[in-house]
């Protein structure tokens, strides 16, 4: 909770559904902030502002203000209601350039005018109703104007701007709003288009008083009246009560009174005023946001997003060396060893794309600007593939947003997006690929073949020696028989034979290892790889998600 609201209420002493509201309001403005437009989010933020700082002054005085169009009789009004004369009244028009306060009460609320902006020269105090002009409080107790604070605004019409500047700063300040209408102008589009029409959430904390009545024949005071409730009611005010007065001669004016002390005397006025600036800007917040309840970002959305990743990092060009560098490391290891050297005139795979085997640990940049200049760079067709998943999985989650929230779902998917190949090639050099590892089995074989071309060295070398003494025509020994071969050759073609059957064998056993690692190395690249989706992608994706999750409860809080 802000400590604002947290103020208020500390203040205003009392935890109940104002401040429940407004902690709504405040969440679901920070929530949509950069997602919601901004205009509404800001009216939503300076509304909390502006209730908490109300919540904070007086809860015990009820701003009304008078308000309506030049020469509609709110400085005579003001009078009638005050029993004073000090609202400058004119024929000259515009009358009244500074708004004017008159406080009831032994308390001045020096705050709350200060906070309403009334300069102490404008400001006028009654201590009771004692004092009020005949007939103004008659029949109700002298007390029941206690806590009002009446404001005589400027006219809304007039050319001078800074009228309407201070009507509008005030008509959103005030606690209960009195529209004084003359006979010629109640209609007029300037008061009903813009004010009374954006208002229609406020009619709890509106009267409506059709002043100059004395110059309207009574025979048609019903009919004006009616016309103006119709008008009313095309605004969205049917229930606004509408009185009629004559301020110049007092007619109407204890109606008046009796309302306004009404009004007073429940303190009501304040909360209403309030609720309705947050129901009334809560309600818009909500119609642009909807009432989806989007769900997290599908698993196939994400399998098909590191797809596309992996197939840009040119996973299967390193997947495909590790199968072929394995291979390469095999036949040098346990290959027959006559032919085996044959293998190292081929530049390893995994070396020409300068990645890691393993064993070290890419941490130095130089690894990886050597890996990034060795793995090709992503095609068109591969950046292509990214976009589409991107897409796909920002379409899919903002599939049942209202529009802002897709936009913002969108945006963010590629928000990240310019970090991808940095990313890409950190997750493929710094992924162990396990190649470096040399089996037992590659040892053994190794030392199994290297005995079988001794035992193959040991034949050739005797049948060499009995070749020599051949030649030199001395009598050899004669060779023992196995197996119905002379030892010797027995040894040599054994050996060699031996040999390259193994190193075949063995052929084929790597070559179903090398798949296995391959795909190990797959493996882990994938999972290196979806990291980089989630935090490119995913993250900021569902960050939105949440964002709409947080403004939808909160504004159903606002409006609870
Ligand atoms: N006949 C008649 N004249 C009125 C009535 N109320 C006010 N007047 C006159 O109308 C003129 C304008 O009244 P104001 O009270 O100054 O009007 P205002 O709405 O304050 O005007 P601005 O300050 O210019 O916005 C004055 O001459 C008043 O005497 C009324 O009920 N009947
Ligand atoms: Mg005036």
């Amino acid at each position: 909770m802000s400590t604002l609201v947290e103020g208020a209420k500390r203040l205003v002493g009392r935890a109940d559904d104002v401040t429940d509201r407004l902690d709504g309001l405040e969440e679901a403005a920070r929530a949509a902030r950069g997602r919601l437009p901004d205009d509404l989010v800001d009216e939503a933020a300076e509304v909390v502002d502006r209730a908490g700082a109300r919540l904070r002054l007086s809860g015990d005085h009820t701003v009304v203000a008078l308000a309506g169009a030049t020469g509609s009789g709110k400085s005579t009004t003001f009078n009638a209601l005050t029993g004073l004369d000090v609202a400058a009244t004119g024929v000259r028009r515009p009358t009244t350039s500074w708004t004017m306060a008159c406080t009831w009460g032994s308390d001045a609320a020096p705050e709350l005018l200060d906070w309403l902006g009334v300069p102490k020269r404008h400001q006028v105090r009654r201590e009771s109703m004692l004092d009020l002009p005949p007939g103004a409080g008659a029949g109700r107790s002298p007390a029941s104007l206690d806590g009002l604070v009446l404001l005589d605004l400027p006219d809304h019409d007039s050319t001078e701007v800074a009228h309407h500047v201070e009507v509008d700063r005030l008509v959103k300040l005030a606690d209960l709003l009195v529209w004084v209408v003359d006979p010629q102008k109640y209609a007029d589009a300037a008061l009903h288009e813009r004010y009374l029409r954006p208002l229609r959430t406020h009619r709890d904390i509106m009267l409506v008083v059709l002043n100059h009545i004395d110059e309207v024949a009574e025979s048609r005071r019903p009919a004006m009246v009616a016309d103006l409730e119709r008008l009313l009611a095309e605004d969205g005010l049917e229930k606004v009560p509408v009185l009629t007065a004559s301020a110049r001669d007092g007619q109407g004016i204890p109606e008046l009174t009796d309302s306004i002390a009404r009004q007073v005397g429940r303190k009501k006025a304040v909360k209403a005023r309030l609720m309705a600036d947050v129901g009334s800007v809560a309600r818009r917040l909500q119609d642009v946001n909807g009432d989806a309840r989007p769900g997290d970002v599908a698993r196939a959305r994400r399998t098909q997003l590191v797809d596309a990743f992996a197939d840009a990092a040119g996973v299967p060009t390193v997947v495909h060396a590790v199968e072929m560098s394995t291979r390469r490391r095999a036949a040098q290891a346990a290959g027959w060893p006559v032919t085996s050297w044959l293998s190292r005139l081929k530049p390893d795979p995994l070396r020409r794309l300068h990645l890691d085997l393993g064993g070290r640990r890419a941490g130095g940049t130089e690894l990886v600007a050597a890996a990034r200049a060795s793995v090709p760079e992503p095609t068109r067709v591969q950046r292509a593939r990214v976009d589409t998943a991107v897409r796909a999985l920002s379409d899919d989650v903002g599939a049942e947003l209202a529009p802002p929230w897709a936009d913002a779902v969108r945006r963010a998917s590629t928000s990240r997006l310019p970090d991808l190949n940095d990313a890409l090639d950190r997750a493929v050099t710094s992924t162990d690929l396990g190649v470096a590892r040399t089996p037992l089995w590659w040892r053994g074989v190794r030392l199994v073949q290297w005995l079988l071309m001794l035992v193959a060295l040991v034949g050739g070398l005797w049948l060499l020696g009995l070749a020599v003494l051949g030649y030199l025509q001395l009598s050899a020994p004669a060779s023992p028989d196995t197996y119905g071969l002379p030892l010797p050759t027995l040894l040599l073609l054994g050996g060699v034979a031996l040999g390259v059957l193994l190193g075949l064998v063995c052929k084929a056993v790597v070559r179903l290892s090398a798949r296995r690692r391959a795909r190990a190395a797959d493996r882990r690249l994938r999972s290196a790889i979806d990291e980089v989706a989630v935090r490119l992608v995913v993250e900021p994706v569902q960050a939105e998600v949440e964002a709409y999750r947080a403004t939808h409860a909160a504004l159903a809080a606002a409006l609870r």
